[in-house]
């Protein structure tokens, strides 16, 4: 699998959440490094990361931060490819980080996933690059039935059943 997506984090207390776009790249068969990287703490090696980046074949950046959320609006002051944000519930709810994620200049566009929404921006991600690869895009198909086979299982079961007796066996409540 060759290295096409860039996941970016302002610190490694965003790995928890992060994983799950790394995770569900690989579940896509789309190559994807990971790395620690900060806007502010490490202002220079972002840039140089972000420079270096499309030279190595990268296609798409998904960058996660939290708390005065400006890493995903700097890489994308840096590069013409597309950028992913994806803001932390690390403070305020994580409504801080949407916000300084979300609302980019004209001009400097970051497509904005839900706080905490690490598996949206590597699907979104796995779309983006299926655009131009038909592999990907039936990777992502097959992705998107087997989620809808599963809601259709759930709801069959749960007429079945009854929601109170599908609570209990679920452990939902
Ligand atoms: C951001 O500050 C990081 O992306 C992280 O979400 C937040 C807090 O970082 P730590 O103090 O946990 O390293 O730059």
């Amino acid at each position: 699998m060759n290295t096409q997506v860039a996941i970016m984090m302002g610190s490694d207390s965003d790995l928890p959440v992060m994983q799950s776009a790394a995770k569900v790249l690989e579940d896509l068969g789309v190559g994807s490094e990971i790395h620690v990287l900060s806007a502010h703490r490490t202002p220079q090696a972002t840039v140089e990361f972000v420079k270096d980046a499309e030279a190595k074949g990268i296609k798409v950046f998904i960058c996660s931060a939290g708390m005065s959320a400006h890493l995903a609006g700097v890489v994308a002051a840096h590069t013409a490819l597309p950028v992913i944000g994806v803001p932390m519930g690390k403070s305020a709810a994580g409504i801080d980080a949407l916000f300084s994620t979300v609302q980019m200049p004209p001009g400097v566009p970051v497509a904005t996933v839900a706080i905490d929404g690490g598996k949206n921006a590597g699907i979104l991600a796995a779309q983006i690059i299926g655009a131009g690869d038909p592999n990907i895009l039936q990777n992502v198909k097959m992705f998107k039935e087997k989620m809808t086979n599963e809601i259709q299982v759930k709801d069959t079961e749960l007429q079945e059943k009854g929601f109170k007796r599908y609570l209990e066996e679920k452990g939902l409540i």
